[in-house]
């Protein structure tokens, strides 16, 4: 059996599951939201991880249906959780540029949103940098329609891919989420410090949001403080957890 069936198989049994990542506040560490990461068990118990199983759903046009089961269960979840916990979470859910090529994503979005009673305001849909830039047309008819909407838009993986200033002030984004390889070394090396306080300094001049990824260790943290970010993700607070997980964190039973 060829990984290619068995993903197709996977896809078509809806045999994924979702870990969330918390995003905290700066200032007091509160959760705001979570990232939606898929996950795909074995029949062994082992996760494979997207980074395996993504680029071949994008090969094989999987990454269509897969994503929108990722989209239903975020929200589901989501949803969950503010009726039983009562935490309005917003959630991020990363899309690919294969799925923003079909016309038809901003509907498939808000039926998901209406499906779930979720109000457009508490999505975030996460792209990468790089995908944004190569396909600039498809990108900003599709989410020039989401933002119609009230779903928020985050530019994933920012500084990697490079962007133009010019770039960012025309491109449809709400939030930048700065690049974990600039926040790995920003104590260490003074350029990638640099680069770290230039760009959060410019997405608050253009009334950007800030999630700094990859934050690791306290002294990232404070660093991060003094050169005003607003929001962090990383393993610090929390890596990817199972619902249940940020169901104890958020009742306070972790
Ligand atoms: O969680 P992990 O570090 O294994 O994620 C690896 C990569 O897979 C990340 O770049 C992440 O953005 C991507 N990824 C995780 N979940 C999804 C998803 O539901 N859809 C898409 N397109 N990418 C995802
Ligand atoms: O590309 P994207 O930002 O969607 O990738 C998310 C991935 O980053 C997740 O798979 C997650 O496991 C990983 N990740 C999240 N926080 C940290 C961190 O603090 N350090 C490292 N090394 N990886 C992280
Ligand atoms: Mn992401
Ligand atoms: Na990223």
């Amino acid at each position: 059996l060829n990984l290619d069936t068995e993903l197709r198989r996977a896809v078509e049994e809806g045999a994924f599951v979702l870990h969330y990542q918390p995003i905290v506040r700066s200032d007091d560490g509160g959760m705001i939201g979570v990232e939606a990461l898929v996950r795909w068990p074995r029949e062994d118990g082992e996760m494979i991880s997207p980074g395996e199983f993504i680029p071949l759903a994008e090969e094989t046009g999987l990454i269509v249906p897969l994503g929108e089961w990722v989209l239903n269960e975020a929200l589901r979840q989501v949803n969950e959780w503010e009726t039983t916990v009562g935490e309005s979470l917003s959630v991020s859910v990363n899309f690919s540029m294969v799925q923003c090529r079909q016309g038809g994503l901003p509907t498939v979005v808000s039926r998901a949103l209406s499906r779930h009673q979720v109000s457009p305001q508490r999505l975030v849909a996460e792209v990468t940098e790089s995908d944004v830039l190569i396909g600039q047309q498809q990108y900003q008819a599709t989410f020039d329609r989401l933002r119609e909407q009230g779903v928020r838009v985050a530019m994933d993986d920012f500084g990697t891919g490079s962007s133009s200033l010019g770039q960012l002030k025309r491109l449809p984004v709400d939030v930048l989420k700065l690049d974990r390889s600039f926040v790995r070394d920003i104590l260490t090396s003074s350029q990638d410090e640099a680069i770290t306080r230039a760009a959060i300094s410019m997405a608050n001049a253009l009334g950007l949001s800030v999630v700094a990824e990859g934050v690791e260790t306290e002294a990232q943290r404070q660093l991060l403080i003094d050169a005003t970010c607003p929001f962090m993700q990383g393993f610090f607070f929390s890596r990817p957890l199972p619902a249940a997980e940020i169901s104890d964190i958020l009742t306070g039973n972790q």
